[in-house]
Order: C-alpha cells, then structure tokens, then sequence
C-alpha cells in the first residue's frame, strides 16, 4: 500500500516536536477527563544563567542539555547547543524534566512503612535510622541464608553503583534488569549470537536506501538522535517499509506498509530471505568471504515460499516478493533497524536472529545505511566494587541449565519462582532501585507474593510509584538533574559527517531538593553499615567521574570550561570494523538444543470473542516513569484503546465510549478508559499505550487515569534462548461502562 501523499506532506514540516506534539495534544482534548492543573509556567527567562553539563533522563537516551538557572531555581531545559548529538532539540519529556524536578508528590525524606505493604502508612524518619535499618536488615539475611538471598532489582544510571555493590562485593547472582530483559536484551543477544555484536541501534537511517522497520514505531518511540537519523534518511530519498498490524506514526510515512498479522513476523521474514537466496539476488560475494553454515540455513529455509508465508501473515505474496525486490536493489545500503523493545511474543530470539540473518545476507554491515558501529571515543573507564570471593555463587539459571543465551544477569522469572516457593533456597531481600516491577513485569499477582514473602524491602525512588507501595524504607534518590553520575559518549548520528567524537558527563544543573541523596552516598553508608566499608572504591559522585575521565585526560572543570562536552575529532566508521562475520547456522545454539538457524514458532491465536492487547509508547511518556508529570499528563492524560472500526461497529462501540478491559482469564482492569474508533489497525488487536492505570495514591497527578496493560498480561511466555518474558499473547475484550 502506498502512503506517499502523508509521506511528502510530512516530510515538508518535520521536526520532531512537531511530529508528536500537536497530534496527541488534539488526541488528550478529545480524549481527556478533567485534568489537575499543571504547574504554572515560569513567566519569562531574563536573568537566567545557563549551567551547562545536564544529561537528560527522562529515557535512557541521554541527551545533553543546558539548564536555565534562576536563584538555584531551575526554569527551563534546553539541548545543548555544543550538542552533535540531539543538538538543541529535546522531546516533549525532555522539556518535562523541569516538571518532573518539582512535581509535588516527588520523595523528599526517607520513609518507613508502619502499615502493610501493599498498604503503606509512611513516617518520616532521619538518614541514620532509616541507613541503620537498612544495613542491619539485609546484613542478618546475608549472615542467615548468604550472599544469594538478596535480590536486586535495578534501572537506570543511579542504580548501577548499588547494583555492582550488591552483585560483586556482597556477592548475589540475583540481579536482574527488567528493564533489559524485557526491552533490548533479547536483541542483543540474537545478534551476538549471529553477527558477533550487539547492534545497539547502530542503523544508518541518515544514509540508507531503504528502511525496514519491524514493529519499531519510531515517531511514537522517540529517541531525538535516532529520529534525526531516520528523518534525514527519509528526506534524502530512503524508501520505508513498516510490518505493523497497526497504522502507526511510522506506517503513516512508510512506502509499503504491511499491517502483518501479529506475531507472525518471522515467518515474512525467513520467505524473504528464501526468495533472496532461490533467486540468488543475495550480497553472493560477502556472504561467500564472511557467511557461516550458509548451505544449511538456505536448506533449512527453502520451505518457506512466498505463499507459504502470505497465508501465514495474512499478507499478499506479491508485497512479501516486492519488499524483498526492493531491499536486493538498494542492499547493501539498506537499514534493516534491529528493534528496540523486542519481548513481544516469547519467541523473539528466533525473529530477532532472522533480522540479523537478513542484515549480512543483504551484506549491509560496515557500510554506508547499514548496520554500522560508529567510533566512540577511548580511554574512559568504569569504576568497580571489587568482587568477592563468593560472588556468583548460587546461580538460578546454572542450576536449572536454561536459557543459555540470556542478557547479563539472571532471568527475572526465576528470580520470582524461586523467591515465592523458596526453592532451591530462599530470598528473603530486596533491593529495588528505580525500577517499578510493578508495571515492568507481567504476572503482577506474582510480584506481589514475592515481595509480601520478604524479611525486608528497599526501595530507592525519586518518585512514589505502584511498587514503593511494597518498600519497608522508602528513599528519596536525587533525580538527574541534581547530581552528577553518569558519561555519555559517542559520535553523531549522520554518519557520513565530517566526524567527531564527544564526551558529556551529567553534572548538577541544581543543588538536590528537601533531603534526597545521591546513589553513592547511599550506597556507601549502607555498605560501610552491612561491614564493607574497607570495600568503597570511591568517596562521592565526583570521584567517581574524576576517575572514569581521567583515563580520557579531562576533568570535570575542564569540560565545564568547554560548554558542558568535550569534542575531539573522531573516524569514520565505514570499513573500518572488524566484526564482519554472519553465523547463518549457529553451532553454538546447535549445541544447546535450541534451532541452529531462524525457525519461525507461531503463537496462540486470539479465543472467540477475544482480540489480542498490542501496546507501546506516546511521544509524552517513559512507560509509568513520567506518567505523574504534571505538564505531560496534560498533554496525554489517557491511553485509549484503537479498537478497528468494522469491530467496533459489530460490539455496538462508539469513539469515545468508556470501557473496561477484560482478559482472556477473567481479569478485569482496575480503571477504565476510552475507545478511539479507527481503521488504522487489524481487527483481531486492539492497542494503547504503555505504562497508564497507577494505583498509587500518592501519584495524585496520574492515578487512576487509563488503563494498566501489565495488569492484564497473566498468561506469561518465555522465550527459550533468553529467559525473557513475552508480553503481547493475553486477549481481551471490552466491556462498556455506564
Ligand atoms: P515496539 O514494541 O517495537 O517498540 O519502542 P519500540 O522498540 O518501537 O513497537 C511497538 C509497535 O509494535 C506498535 O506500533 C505495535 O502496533 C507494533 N506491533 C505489535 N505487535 C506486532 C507484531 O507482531 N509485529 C509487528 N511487526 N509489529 C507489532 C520501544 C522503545 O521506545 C524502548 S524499548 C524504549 S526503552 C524507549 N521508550 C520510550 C518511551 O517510553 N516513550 C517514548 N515516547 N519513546 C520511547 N522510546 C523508546
Ligand atoms: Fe530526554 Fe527525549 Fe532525549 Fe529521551 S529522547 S533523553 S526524553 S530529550
């Protein structure tokens, strides 16, 4: 299906604000209830002074920023102007951090719990009792049932100080990411397995001849570097083909759109790359010099016909057969982007390897619009606890010997099993750092047992959320804007640029608010009180950025001298690695057991009467990190649930009738929302955005308001290789109300 017309038209007043901003602000008019009032605006900016040296937060990309500064009293961000990175521009959330600094019901003293968990009642206590308790409770457990009975659950950069303390010098293998695991781990660990790298999202959109997007709804999914990329490439010419069952902002701009059956991906994928090879319209020469095991994977895949894999996707064979010839006529200079939120369907190793597959039969790495890893600069260094003697000891998944290809750390699910039925031994404390488990994992009644089943649990939070309502002692972390911890590093995004490298390291932009701490004092003075004080690396955040940049021959006064990034000049990165290999058959997956070559595992269909609950991001929020945001939940104070137009008109939906979602074991949505009525997406799925629904009363800007999709996501896959959960195979139907 063709789009050019939206395309032209877009693509003449792009930018990124202007591609998110006023679509979902017509949406939240359209859609809203009555919202809290937002912070009033700072009037005007005279007299600010500019500290330079922010790196935003908001989401994990990192932009630079400049803060404008008034009697300590920040007023407003910007982009960096010394920035080659995002630039000037920020996101919507970006601009939200000011929000986020003062937003009201933020943390602003350590709290204990003298009611339940679940159903806190939080008294004010001082820094020492609160550090006291801490180290005395996680110090007994250690001494009762060792070093693994800890479990810890981190995200973000102040969480990586404690996570290292917890994991190498108390000792536990219990750490896992959730975050990583149920975001990019799957990912990175397919394309290791296949190309020898983690392909972060190293795609050279500014420069390709085609852009193949699975999913990835980039526009919607906003990371301002990236979209510039993609963006760049669009004006330049790039044809943009988008699998997607749902016509998302990128399908909008796409040259083929495919609104693919859900879930069947890898199947259009192997037909694909069956018709490249059969027709020998392949990279013949790169895949002859660097391709493993092609002969078996070109047998392996010759099932897989256009036919085959049209009725399989529910999608012509001609447009499987035009999208391959599209990508033979442009390779190698072709993006085939390697996703981003990938655990969707507990199966998305093998999708996430036919991608890999696709990218070196197409023989478009290290080259101009392909996968391509730029040259960041050299010389900084981590600090790390020291590792003790213990340390590891215990490992779940070694024990069960599963999930051989998992990310770093140990699958969340087992973590959970093992805590609620205490075998093979009990883990009886938590540390919880920036991460709302609540929200992030599926299977929330199981979270909740295991953490009602914990001797003690502490949580570190600039924010209450859903699951600080769990916390013994609750503290109050600095936000990103109030502390320094953390170095972004890299090159620009175009490429093909006259090439630079830069290092920003985050500094203060304003002295922390009330009594918060940042996440090395923390963590040293629980250290020091669980009797590992002789273990701290370093003293403070400043240190410890001192030491990371002096590898790199700076210091934080003298990139503060130069605007807050250092810039020097850098390579280009074209040709210039040396990873070039593609394991089309994989011995190593092979010797596990799991299938050597991308094999494709159709999901469970849809019951009657049931439609399959798709979600993923607004322009204007992290998950349910800014979802209390004051000037954001204005923006988008609700998520409402695309029900296709033809089923809406069967079930007797109007666009903005109220109702509740049902899944496909009785599970009811806490709250309710809106339908938004639309023929932009298939008629076995619904959709809405991520990360809505809090049950946190203390998040008085967001509660209650939209649905909660994690609460409905109880039937829980998990893909094999990995150990990561597959969040997109619960059904719902919708249930008026009123
Ligand atoms: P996806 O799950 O790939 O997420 O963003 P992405 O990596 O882009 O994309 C969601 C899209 O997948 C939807 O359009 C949905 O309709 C489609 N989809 C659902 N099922 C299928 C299927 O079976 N096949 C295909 N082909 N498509 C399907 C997530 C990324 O966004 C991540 S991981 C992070 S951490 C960042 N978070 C974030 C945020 O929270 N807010 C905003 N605004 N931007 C963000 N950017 C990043
Ligand atoms: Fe901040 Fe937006 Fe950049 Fe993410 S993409 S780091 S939220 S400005």
């Amino acid at each position: 299906m063709a789009m050019n017309l939206t395309r032209r038209n877009f693509l003449k007043t792009a930018s990124i604000a202007a591609a998110s901003v006023p679509l979902s602000r017509v949406a939240a008019k359209a859609e809203s209830g009555v919202v809290k009032k937002p912070l009033a605006a700072p009037g005007s900016f005279k007299n600010t002074k500019t500290v330079v040296g922010g790196v935003c937060e908001m989401c994990f990309w990192r932009c630079q920023l400049v803060g404008k500064v008034r009697d300590g009293r920040l007023l407003k961000l910007e982009g960096n102007p010394k920035s080659i990175d995002n630039g000037v521009s920020l996101c919507a959330r970006g601009n939200g951090g000011v929000a986020m600094l003062y937003d009201p019901d933020r943390l602003k003293y350590p709290l204990k719990n003298v009611g339940k968990r679940g159903e806190p009642k939080w008294e004010r206590i001082s820094w020492t009792e609160a550090l006291d308790i801490c180290g005395s409770k996680l110090k007994a457990i250690v001494d009762q049932h060792g070093a693994k009975s800890i479990a810890v659950f981190p995200h973000g950069s102040s969480a990586k100080y404690p996570m290292d303390f917890f994991e190498r010098t108390v000792g536990t293998p219990n750490v896992s990411e959730a975050s990583f695991f149920q975001c990019r781990g799957v990912r990175d660990m397919a394309y290791i397995t296949t190309l020898e790298i983690a392909p972060d999202e190293n795609v050279d959109m500014a420069n390709a001849k085609v852009i193949f997007l699975t999913g990835s709804h980039l526009g919607e999914n906003v990371h301002v570097s990236h979209l510039k990329g993609y963006l760049k490439g669009l004006e330049r010419g790039a044809k943009l083909v988008v699998l997607d069952p749902r016509f998302s902002a990128a399908a909008s701009k796409a040259d083929i759109w495919v609104p693919i059956k859900p879930g069947t991906d890898t199947a259009m994928l192997l037909a694909i790359m069956n018709y490249l090879v059969e027709n020998k319209k392949y990279a013949v020469d790169f895949v002859e010099e660097y391709g493993e095991g092609f002969e078996q994977f070109a047998a392996g895949i010759k099932e897989w016909t256009l036919e085959r894999a049209a009725a399989e996707c529910e999608v012509p064979a001609a447009q499987i057969k035009q999208i391959a010839d599209l990508l033979a006529a442009n390779m190698p200079n072709v993006a085939i982007h390697p996703g981003r939120h990938v655990t969707w369907y507990g199966n998305d190793f093998q999708r996430e390897r036919a991608l890999a597959c696709l990218t070196g039969l197409l023989g478009a790495i290290d080259v101009k619009g392909g996968l391509v890893k730029p040259i960041g600069p050299k010389g900084l260094k981590g600090t790390n606890w020291p590792q003790s003697e213990g340390h590891g000891e215990g490992n779940l998944r070694e024990m069960e010997d599963v999930h051989h290809f998992h990310p770093p750390g140990t699958p969340t699910e087992l973590i959970r099993d093992a805590a609620i039925s205490g075998q093979p031994y009990p883990i009886k404390g938590c540390v919880i750092w920036g991460q709302n488990m609540i929200q992030t994992l599926p299977g929330q009644e199981k979270t909740i047992k295991m953490l009602e089943q914990m001797d003690f649990v502490l949580c570190a939070d600039v924010m209450p959320t859903d699951v600080t309502m769990y916390a013994d002692i609750l503290l109050p972390d600095c936000s990103y804007l109030e502390k320094y911890d953390y170095i972004k590093s890299g090159t620009q995004w175009d490429l093909s640029a006259e090439h630079q490298q830069y290092i920003a390291p985050r500094m203060a932009l304003v002295e922390p608010g009330f009594e918060r701490k940042d996440c090395v004092w923390i963590t040293n003075e629980i250290a020091k009180r669980m009797g590992y004080g002789d273990k701290i690396p370093v003293a403070s955040q400043e240190e410890m950025m001192a030491k990371v940049l002096e590898g790199a021959g700076l210091t934080l006064d003298k990139i503060r001298e130069e605007g807050g990034i250092h810039i020097q000049p850098g390579e280009a990165p074209y040709g210039k690695n040396d990873y070039l290999i593609v394991h089309f058959f994989s011995e190593d997956l092979g010797e596990y057991e799991y299938p050597a070559i991308p094999t494709y595992i159709p999901v469970e269909p849809p019951p009657a009467g049931y439609m399959r609950m798709l979600y993923g991001r607004t322009p204007l929020h992290t998950f349910n990190r800014s979802i209390n945001n004051p000037w954001l939940i204005h923006e988008a104070p609700i998520n409402p649930v695309w029900v296709n137009d033809k089923v809406a008109a069967r079930l007797g939906l109007k666009n903005g009738d109220t109702v509740r979602l049902v899944n496909q074991d009785g599970v009811e949505s806490r709250t309710t929302t809106v339908v938004k009525v639309t023929p932009g997406i298939r008629e076995d799925s619904v959709y809405l955005y991520h990360g809505y629904g809090t049950r946190n009363k203390e998040m008085t800007f967001s509660v209650d308001k939209g649905v909660d999709d994690s609460s409905l996501i109880t039937k829980i896959a998990i893909d094999p290789e990995t150990g990561a959960h597959g969040l997109r195979n619960n059904f719902v139907k919708l249930v008026k109300v009123g």
